[in-house]
């Protein structure tokens, strides 16, 4: 959905800071590359564009060689970088921004495609608060056919669940009220992590990356959660839209994603790091390396606390009560070794299938369960929007639906009465 006032907008060019558009890649096709490429070159006003930094994060491919050097080589404004060794993601940008030289950086992945106009609200909302990072809105474009499909839906803002797996959402009712016009900015809990556009200077004050972090993942939310509790703000821009191209698999392996999460976790979470390790009890034998560091630069940059993050900027999320024994494994009295096990077919498709008994594993995901005694409900797992036990009179089994909203009242059939049993605490449905 592109608001129709967007196309009202105009913009003094010379007024608006000038950016170095900076894009990593590993491996990546040729013919996805320089659509990026050229996309950029298109549909950026001379004026605002500084230049493109590719980066090659040390790709082996042969076409990413000789034959790319040659081919931009007759292209004005595109530079080219290359890693000496593999650096991952976080650390293959930095070096992009390291030799860019516009006011404003603005970063996008390697197979992504700039629409008519996507650049201006960018800069245009950087110049007006500096310390604003600003998102497009990420269209998709269609992984079979490459085809351009844009996002029929409203803008969606980002979360995340407490496993630290990015999620969306529909922009919340107090963000509607908040805003005063359709082309008024989204403010967002989290970003998805690869497009968006910051001030040079801001991105230093607030101390660039975590250079720990390796390859692929986690540095999305750590960056988010920081500019939020550092004293920015998190953005998207509904005027300015890039495709992407959502890849069925990447052309790496993304084996280091843990442990940057569990930096992120670290640094910015405090004691609500747990909840994250609970559902992920791997995560707290998982080797982080050093964050010293990273929570000097939270202690000098005066950061707010995660609780002050959840509270005002991420008010929707469930934050668990996570009390002793109430959430983890649900062991079925009569067949100790049998515990609630949810999966469902697919990641999309979360709700409405059935909750089986399955050996217990002790892995957490498929079987975690929480039980909320505010609200009396089974929760399963940890994604948003979370799943929560059903059952009826009739059935013999319980189903997952879509559990309410914090202030909505909980169904009936959604809600279980705990009683102790023999000085034991069991779940037992109310019904
Ligand atoms: C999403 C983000 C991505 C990043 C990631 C979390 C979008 C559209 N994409 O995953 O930018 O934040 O979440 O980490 O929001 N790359 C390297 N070196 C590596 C690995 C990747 O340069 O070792 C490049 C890669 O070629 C691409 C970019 O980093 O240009 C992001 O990687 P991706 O496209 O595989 O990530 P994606 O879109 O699945
Ligand atoms: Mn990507």
């Amino acid at each position: 959905m592109f608001p129709q006032s967007c196309k009202d907008l105009k913009y003094d060019y010379r007024s608006l800071p000038s950016t170095s558009v900076v894009i990593a890649f590993y491996n990546e096709a040729w013919s996805t590359l320089l659509r990026t490429v050229h996309s950029v070159l298109e549909t950026s006003p001379n004026l605002l564009l500084r230049e493109v930094v590719l980066v090659d994060d040390y790709s082996d491919r042969a076409h990413l060689k000789e034959p790319l050097e040659n081919y931009i080589s007759s292209l004005k404004k595109v530079r080219l970088i290359r890693a000496r060794k593999r650096e991952g993601l976080v650390r293959a940008r930095l070096l992009g921004a390291s030799i860019a030289t516009g006011d404003v950086l603005t970063f996008l992945d390697c197979h992504c495609e700039c629409h008519e106009g996507w650049l201006e609200p960018l800069l245009h909302r950087i110049k007006e608060k500096p310390s604003a990072v600003v998102c497009p809105v990420i269209d998709v474009i269609d992984w079979n056919t490459f085809q351009y499909l844009g996002n029929p839906r409203e803008p969606h803002i980002g979360g995340f669940d407490w496993r630290l797996v990015f999620t969306w959402h529909p922009v919340p009712e107090y963000e509607q009220k908040h805003r005063h016009s359709p082309i008024d900015v989204i403010r967002s809990p989290t970003m998805a992590g690869g497009l968006f556009a910051v001030s040079k200077n801001y991105f230093h004050y607030l101390g660039t990356y975590d250079t720990g972090m390796e390859v692929w993942g986690g540095e999305n939310l750590e960056f988010s959660f920081r500019i939020w509790q550092c004293g920015g703000s998190l953005e998207i821009h509904p005027c300015s839209h890039v495709g992407h191209v959502f890849p069925k698999k990447a052309p790496y392996s993304r084996g280091k994603a843990l442990a940057n999460s569990v930096r992120a976790a670290e640094v910015w979470m405090d004691e609500y790091k747990e909840l994250y390790y609970h559902r992920n009890p791997h995560a707290r034998l998982e080797a982080f390396g050093d964050v010293t560091d990273r929570r000097k630069l939270r202690t000098q940059l005066r950061c707010k606390d995660f609780k002050w993050y959840l509270e005002n900027i991420y008010p929707d999320i469930h934050v668990p009560e996570d009390r002793p024994g109430m959430f983890g494994m649900l062991k079925n009295r009569g067949m100790s070794s049998y515990c609630f096990d949810y999966n469902p077919p697919d990641d999309n498709n979360l709700v409405g299938h059935r909750i089986i008994l399955y050996t217990c594993h002790g892995m957490g995901q498929n079987q975690f369960f929480e039980y909320s005694s505010e609200r009396s409900e089974i929760r399963y797992n940890t994604r948003e929007p979370a799943g929560c036990a059903a059952g009826d009179a009739v059935s013999t089994y319980l189903t997952v639906h879509l559990c309410k909203k914090p202030r909505q009242p909980v169904p009936q059939d959604q809600k279980f009465v705990l009683r102790e049993v023999r000085g034991k605490g069991t779940m037992h449905p109310k019904w």
